[in-house]
């Protein structure tokens, strides 16, 4: 496979000068320096910790992106098959800190900063978080594509580069006020901008019929009507303790270069120019809403534009190996996070049978092997469904496909289930609603070979609500499950580096960082008294790193010492942190009727902190914020729960600010409504840092009981498949408040936590609208797993070995299994290790 074109003598020239990576501080020095003085033309006398960091990067990506070119040389030549994980999200925070540890030299970049004349520590706070994404789905996938490298996955990410990530929260007078989250302001030296490859995407447009002359076989050809280019951004991603380095490849829009100037010469400039800014928009901003649907016609353009441009590219790359369209899926495995990727499927279908003549049955037959689908979540509001209209007239040719992928696919139903007239209108991927819609799940399940659900329970749900039509369809072999995980490096090692390094010198190695079944080994350890006070210093260190971003955050100075409550993730009623606050407001209340002289012996000092982002539109998320802030603000000034209670809210929840938050937990909240969080991800990051949980019996709790053991988490409420019974009776009439809650209203409508009005909404959700999350239902069996935990908490011994046998039992988790789970059961493809 050698290129004979290139002479000798240039070969030789080429090999003899080519490009070093840097192996010691001096030579990583002279390449800060380098790139100081060049790169970023400034000087010793101007380098500020801004210089240092771009500088110090620059020198990384550098490095990455050799063992870049090998890796994908070795993938290019070898034929392999390769992953393409389709995600519009891609939660990825912060670079440099995990770049260093995964290539293994953070201590030589100690050493050349502080040389420098820099601290290392604050060089990485320099960096602004890669905010692509809006929670669970969006960090998912960079906890995968962490795993795909470190696994020696030939794996690629493709998402979108947008310019805007999700919002930076400001807390207005207690009311989130967002603002733009512009990352990019000072350049992004992670990314290599690959300008040379600008792919054209169609859209709008019409459809023309011709005959071939010879067959005389009508053929459909889309002619588009507006045209955009998508420019790559690459992003290498290393592999922890393997050269193998994968690419997320990120699309960029930007208008093509035939500007409209007959529009221009006729004078009318502005609409001509209104267009390229149009096409700019469309990679513009991240849409910030979490398990919620939004039907705006820029989020499908987003949608048709990304799959269009990645489809385009993972094509041609397939084409270069000269190889029959029926070895597609042996090539190529096409993963579709939720979704939103859908199009993906018809785009597909669409490439094949107008464009390279490939007969239907066929392209359909390629298709369906290449495609996986992910399902992340059951709730209504959230799945897509695009208003046909809308979708015909950006997509016209689309349109036609899925009528015919539909017609094909009814016609097999109605075959074998005759007079099942139900099960045709549920399974079609036309909703007959007025106005119609595409259903994009029912459009993906059908264009996939394997649809998996991202927790056992959530798995068995999909099987039972929301696709149950479709396992009478396909049998059940089609539906399948992978529970979810988290990147060891990032989550532990990167978060919490006085524990990784605590498990390190007990295990002997830290090899757990990629076997974590490992971990197992900690339980030995378990009765050593030095081995668990190094477990407490661990813990309070950590907290106490938290205790100083909340004053720095909030101005609020938290007592390390207490019990620290944590519940951060995004906002939304299905995940009830109106429950833990009215729980707050709740043992607040009790601190205060219990004489002064009592106090110390009922209750354990306590510190509540709580975060994380509502989307703009949600009108009860943000009523949650407030009510949280004012409740904050009255516990907080209150002499009477003075050294029993702190409320906190931490602003602008992100990838960052959890890294120092999972470490520093007691307890975290996962008290979703059950059936309801499909996994959830930061329940296991807060117990694989020796965290415990509160929580109900959802998503992945319900492993992480099995793995940890009953006694290690503080279970509460109703069960999942009660929730319609009690829902049915709410709507009936039938719903109690309970006496505490019931208190706690009172105390909300007495104005204590500022004019009733503000809450009101939230009060009478719970009241008068039904109760559709079950807060009255579960309340006092969450009250008494609190109280448990406070009666718990008080023996130090017992709780740190609870700590411990957490941590050692959470080696399940680790995306690094999802992954090897994902290869073997959909991907059907291998690790590939040996170097060029
Ligand atoms: C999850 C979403 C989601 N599920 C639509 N669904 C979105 C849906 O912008 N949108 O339109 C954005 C996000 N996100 C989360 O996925 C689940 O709620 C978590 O339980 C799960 O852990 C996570 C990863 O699987
Ligand atoms: P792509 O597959 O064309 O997108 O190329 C991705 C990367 O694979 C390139 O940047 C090269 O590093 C490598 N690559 C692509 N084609 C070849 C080839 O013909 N020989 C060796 N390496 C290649």
């Amino acid at each position: 496979a050698i290129d004979q074109s290139i002479p000798i003598k240039a070969r030789e020239a080429w090999t003899k000068y080519a490009a070093r990576e840097f192996t010691s501080p001096d030579q990583l020095e002279s390449q800060i320096i380098n790139h100081v003085e060049t790169t970023l033309a400034r000087s010793m006398y101007n380098c500020d910790s801004l210089a240092a960091y771009q500088a110090l990067s620059t020198s990384i990506r550098d490095k990455l992106i050799l063992h870049w070119n090998k890796t994908q040389q070795m993938h290019t030549l070898r034929e392999v098959k390769r992953i393409y994980y389709l995600s519009l999200e891609f939660l990825m925070g912060r670079a440099l800190d995990n770049a260093m540890i995964n290539l293994g030299i953070k201590e030589l970049c100690c050493k050349s900063t502080d040389e420098l004349g820099f601290n290392l520590e604050d060089v990485i706070d320099v960096e602004p978080d890669a905010g692509l994404g809006n929670g669970g789905l969006g960090r998912l996938a960079a906890c995968f594509i962490d795993s795909m490298s470190t696994g020696n996955y030939p794996g690629w990410g493709y998402g979108l580069r947008y310019n805007y990530g999700i919002f930076s929260q400001k807390i207005v007078d207690g009311y989130q006020v967002e603002a733009p989250d512009y990352w990019l302001k000072f350049g992004n030296p992670w990314e290599i901008p690959r300008h040379e490859i600008q792919i054209p995407v169609d859209f709008y447009g019409y459809v023309s019929t011709t005959t071939d002359p010879k067959t005389g076989k009508s053929k459909k050809q889309w002619q588009g009507g507006e045209q955009v280019l998508a420019v790559a951004y690459d992003f290498p991603v290393p592999g922890y303790n393997t050269s193998n380095v994968n690419n997320l490849r990120l699309w960029s829009s930007q208008p093509t270069s035939e500007f409209d100037f007959q529009k221009f010469n006729q004078g009318d400039y502005d609409s001509s120019v209104a267009q390229q800014q149009r096409a700019e928009s469309i990679t513009a901003v991240l849409y910030p809403n979490d398990n919620f649907y939004q039907g705006k016609e820029l989020r499908l353009k987003q949608q048709f534009f990304w799959v269009a441009a990645s489809l385009h590219d993972i094509v041609r790359r397939f084409m270069k190996t000269k190889k029959k369209w029926s070895e597609f899926p042996d090539l190529v495995a096409i993963q579709l996070n939720d979704t939103h990727p859908t199009l993906a499927v018809v785009e597909l279908q669409r490439i094949l049978v107008d464009l390279e003549g490939v007969e239907w049955n066929e392209a359909w037959e390629i298709v369906t092997r290449t495609f996986g689908y992910t399902n992340h979540t059951v709730m209504q509001e959230a799945l897509e469904k695009w208003p046909l209209d809308l979708f015909g007239n950006l997509l016209p040719r689309h349109l036609e496909i899925i009528y015919s992928i539909n017609m094909q696919f009814l016609q097999m139903v109605a075959k074998r289930f005759p007079q099942d007239r139900e099960l045709i209108r549920n399974v079609s991927i036309v909703e007959e609603s007025d106005p119609k819609n595409i259903r994009m799940a029912n459009l993906a399940i059908i264009g996939s070979h394997k649809v998996n659900g991202v927790a056992e329970l959530h798995s068995e749900l999909i099987k039972t609500t929301i696709f149950k039509d479709f396992v009478k369809v396909y049998g059940a072999e089609k539906f399948t499950n992978v529970t979810n995980g988290i990147t060891p490096r990032r989550w532990l090692k990167q978060a919490n580096p006085m524990l990784s390094d605590l498990i390190t010198s007990k295990l002997g190695s830290d090899e757990f960082l990629t076997n974590t079944v490992r971990l197992k080994q900690l339980e030995k350890f378990i009765d050593d008294p030095e081995f668990r006070e190094a477990w407490i210093e661990v813990k309070l260190h950590n907290k106490k790193r938290l205790a100083q971003l909340i004053k720095k955050l909030t101005g609020i100075e938290v007592n390390p010492s207490s019990l620290f409550d944590v519940q951060v993730k995004r906002i939304h009623e299905y995940k009830r942190q109106q429950m833990n606050i009215f729980g707050v407001i709740y043992r607040y209340l009790q601190i205060k009727a219990t004489p002064e002289s009592e106090r110390a012996g009922k209750f354990f000092p306590r510190t509540s902190i709580i975060g994380g982002k509502a989307a703009p539109g949600y009108y009860a998320a943000k009523k949650i914020i407030k009510l949280v802030n004012s409740v904050a603000e009255v516990v907080n000034n209150d002499p009477d729960s003075k050294g029993f209670l702190q409320v906190v809210f931490i602003p602008d929840y992100n990838v960052s600010k959890a890294e120092i938050i999972c470490p520093a937990s007691d307890i975290s909240e996962h008290i979703s409504t059950a059936g309801t969080e499909a996994s959830g991800t930061s329940n296991m990051k807060f117990v694989i840092n020796g965290g415990l949980i509160i929580g109900t019996v959802d998503g992945a709790n319900v492993e992480i009981t099995r793995e940890v053991g009953e006694d290690q988490i503080f279970l509460f409420g109703n069960l999942a498949e009660d929730v319609e019974e009690l829902r049915q009776d709410h709507q009936m009439g039938k719903l109690e408040v309970p006496e505490p809650l019931e208190q706690v209203f009172d105390e909300i409508e007495k104005g204590t936590f500022g004019p009733y009005d503000e809450y009101k909404s939230l009060v009478d959700s719970v009241k008068y609208h039904g109760d559709y999350y079950l807060v009255s239902d579960d309340f006092e069996s969450y009250l008494e797993a609190q109280s448990t935990i406070d009666k718990e908490f008080r023996d130090r011994e017992n709780w740190v070995k609870k700590s411990i046998i957490c941590v050692a039992n959470m080696g399940f988790f680790s995306s690094d299994r999802c992954i090897r789970e994902y290869a073997e059961n959909i991907w059907n493809v291998e690790p590939v290790t040996d170097q060029v």
